[in-house]
């Protein structure tokens, strides 16, 4: 089948489902058409299965906000003319299911109709897509999509309850390619070049936003530092970072803590690392978590959102209230203090994760395309 895919070409989480996502069907045997501003950044291989399509928003003096979706909207038009697209399958509501909408509006205008798929990644709609300035439009386009998906049950549940949604909604969790993380784990892990062999690697990544409580992170691994020997690796980079140093500065833990800012190798970060923490104030499915379950690193989490659908309290890792910095220290030192249980919690994290592996997954997406298509 010919899929345009549209989505954020950045760090974030919806970018990386969507081009991870391309790429595996590609792999079998799809046509797949990114359209985006940039290239995303996991996209390293263009081939005659992959294409990339940049959508240019030229500057002109009388617009104050440049008009990306009217671009947007162009662009798939042509692309979905040019390449014979059957279907558009747009990741993260704002602005992209709006601006599908248009394009098919406008090819219908021309007695082709091509289905879009919606999946809903969870800002757009928890903290960005429910602000009244974006609402009415978001709810019309998720109710207008053929189809609509969400990454979490729990993700569901919110969109049903902040909009007025007349869609069935169906769950289609996030995905990891397991074998890419085993891979990573047979390459020689450098855990030499950031921590003595006597010390703990904790770890976060993330894009520094304040939904990602930076602070927790920071004041959890105070808390177990005190008693584990330990390094904490930040990776990633966005608002928080800033204020992140000055508080590892205040506490006095400049020497045990790395920002390695934004990277395209999280797994081999992730192969050499012990715990990983994600206190989010809100986290719709939380694929960082994943990534490193993937990894066999057990994960000390707020227990908000789709999290609880992902990391198994007790199993996987440990979840606590959002803001709990106590509790987590407390679960973090748990896991760490004892050999045996740290290495059962590493093989229930993979354990865990390998529900989630693109195998299973992405059948489900193609599923989806080959029962709208009939
Ligand atoms: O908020 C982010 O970290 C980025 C955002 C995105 O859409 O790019 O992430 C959301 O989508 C991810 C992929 O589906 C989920 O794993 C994240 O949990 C979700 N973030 C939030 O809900 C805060």
């Amino acid at each position: 089948m010919k899929i345009a895919i549209v989505c954020y070409p950045t760090f974030g989480g919806s970018g990386v489902v969507a081009t991870e996502l391309g790429i595996a069907l590609s792999r079998k045997g799809h046509e797949i058409h990114f359209i985006t501003y940039k290239q995303p950044v996991r996209l390293d291989l263009l081939g005659p299965n992959i294409h990339f399509h940049e959508v240019n928003v030229p500057e002109y003096p009388l617009f104050h906000y440049q008009p990306y979706e009217l671009a947007l909207s162009s662009k798939l038009v042509d692309t979905v003319k040019l390449y014979g697209i059957e279907l558009m399958h747009v990741h993260y509501a704002i602005p992209h299911a709006y601006a599908a909408y248009m394009a098919k509006q406008m090819l219908l205008s021309e007695g082709l109709n091509i289905p879009i798929v919606t999946t809903l990644h969870g800002t757009d709609i928890t903290l960005v897509g429910n602000h009244p300035f974006y609402k009415p439009a978001v709810a019309f386009s998720i109710n207008t999509s053929d189809v609509v998906t969400s990454v979490s049950q729990s993700l569901k549940d919110d969109t049903i309850r902040l909009f007025d949604i007349k869609k069935n909604i169906s769950v289609i969790p996030n995905f990891i390619d397991i074998k890419k993380y085993e891979e990573a784990k047979k390459a020689e892990c450098q855990r030499h070049l950031l921590a003595l062999s006597s010390e703990k690697i904790i770890t976060h990544v993330s894009n520094f936003r304040k939904v990602k409580r930076i602070d927790d992170v920071i004041n959890v691994f105070y808390a177990l530092q005190k008693k584990i020997s330990s390094k904490l690796i930040m990776v990633g980079d966005g608002p928080e970072k800033e204020s992140a140093e000055e508080l590892v500065s205040k506490l006095g833990i400049i020497d045990k803590v790395v920002f390695l800012g934004k990277s395209n190798e999280v797994d081999k970060i992730l192969c050499f690392s012990d715990l990983f923490l994600l206190p989010s104030e809100t986290e719709s499915f939380g694929l960082a978590a994943l990534e490193a379950m993937a990894s066999g690193v057990p994960v000390i989490s707020s227990n908000t959102g789709g999290i609880p659908e992902v990391n198994i309290d007790g199993v996987s890792g440990y979840l606590s209230n959002v803001g709990d910095v106590e509790s987590m220290g407390k679960n973090a030192i748990k896991i760490l203090q004892n050999e045996e249980v740290l290495n059962q919690f590493k093989l229930n994290a993979k354990k865990t994760a390998e529900k989630f592996d693109l195998e299973t997954i992405v059948g489900q997406y193609e599923q989806t395309y080959f029962n709208i298509k009939g």
